[in-house]
């Protein structure tokens, strides 16, 4: 399914585009079915007994009670123990198969909850090469990704139903949780554990992409922001930086070093603003810098007065970080 155009992606259990939610897709069906299968026999068995009662035909005899006891210790332990052993095998095997360890493990990606966004940083062997974005996170089509799931403040869960089933992110705790997908898209993501009055805006998307097109885009996330040639840019970067904005926000390659809100250094590159309320243009930012808490009541961003003029040179300035 589609979302509105704004939001495009899935965001359907029941439409697996990744092993990961192929295998959990797969689990719920085959319970569901045995479960259907298994009440249905009993309804019918159930109707039979209610219709054929027999009258109790003469004095109760040995041969009839042991009859009886032979008939309820079949049916109600070992036809039971004969249907859900192999189920619970099966249930194991589904589980080992969705294990991180037996995953390639050459994509590690931190995912952080924060109230109410999802803080993304991309882990290297060589910190130089180490990024951080927000809200969205991109993968290569056909390979594992693995994510370690932190929080610092509540009990936040991650969960992207057509790659993978949902993971809590808990104060003081690393949870490893894997997913690959397996064809080109945009998957949406939701916070799937109350965690405060945003809680249903805090939503994230994973594009998964070509692989070149992917190393393309890390690449340039990599850099730091690019410096600004015209006058227009220059001014603007100018009242970006003197503006509070840079006590919450990092803009790498510029003095700017907050980390109390999404790292913006590639914002214009991002698809969404915000936990993934609002398209990233011009105009949402707009209002978006002018009023969050307007859009997003409760955000931990303070609406911060400003004057037109700063206003329009700061969203200007933030356009232009691709
Ligand atoms: C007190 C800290 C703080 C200050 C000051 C602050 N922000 Fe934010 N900002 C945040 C937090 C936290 C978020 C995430 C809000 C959310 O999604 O719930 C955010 C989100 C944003 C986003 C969306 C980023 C994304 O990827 O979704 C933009 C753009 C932004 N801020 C720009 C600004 C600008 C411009 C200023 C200065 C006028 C500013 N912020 C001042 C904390 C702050
Ligand atoms: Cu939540």
């Amino acid at each position: 399914m589609q979302g509105d155009r704004a939001f495009p992606g899935a965001q359907s259990a029941f439409e697996p585009a990744g092993q990961g939610a192929e295998q959990i897709d797969a689990l719920a069906f085959v319970l569901t079915a045995a479960g259907a299968a298994v009440f249905l026999v009993f309804c019918i068995a159930l109707a039979y007994s209610l219709t054929h009662r027999r009258r109790a035909s003469g004095p109760q005899t040995a041969e009839s009670d042991r009859r009886s006891t032979r008939w309820i210790v079949t049916t109600g332990a070992a036809l039971p123990l004969l249907i859900l052993i192999p189920l619970l095998f099966y249930t194991f095997h589904a589980l080992s198969a969705n294990d991180p360890a037996n995953r390639d493990r050459s994509l590690v990606v931190e995912v952080r909850g924060r109230q109410w966004w999802w803080e993304v940083r991309y882990l290297d062997e060589d910190p130089a090469r180490q990024f951080v974005t927000a809200n969205e996170i991109r993968v290569p089509v056909g390979r594992p990704v693995e994510l370690h799931l932190y929080s610092d403040d509540v009990i936040h869960s991650f969960w992207v139903p057509s790659l993978q089933g949902k993971m809590d992110l808990i104060p003081g705790r690393r949870n490893v949780l894997w997913l690959q997908a397996d064809s080109v898209g945009i998957y949406r993501g939701q916070c799937a554990e109350y965690c405060g009055l945003q809680h249903a805006r805090m939503a994230l998307q994973v594009h998964a992409e070509p692989p070149d097109r992917y190393e393309q885009w890390a690449e340039r996330q990599r850099s730091p922001a690019a410096p600004r040639a015209d006058s227009a840019g220059q001014s603007a970067e100018a009242a970006f930086l003197a503006s509070g904005c840079i006590l919450c926000h990092a803009v790498r390659g510029t003095p700017a070093g907050g980390r109390l809100g999404p790292d913006l250094t590639h914002l214009a590159s991002r698809a969404t603003l915000a936990g993934g309320i609002l398209p990233n243009n011009r105009a949402n930012l707009l209002g978006w810098v002018a009023n969050p808490q307007a859009l997003k009541p409760g955000s931990k961003m303070p609406s911060v007065p400003l004057a037109p003029d700063t206003l329009h040179a700061i969203v200007h300035y933030l356009m232009g970080l691709e």
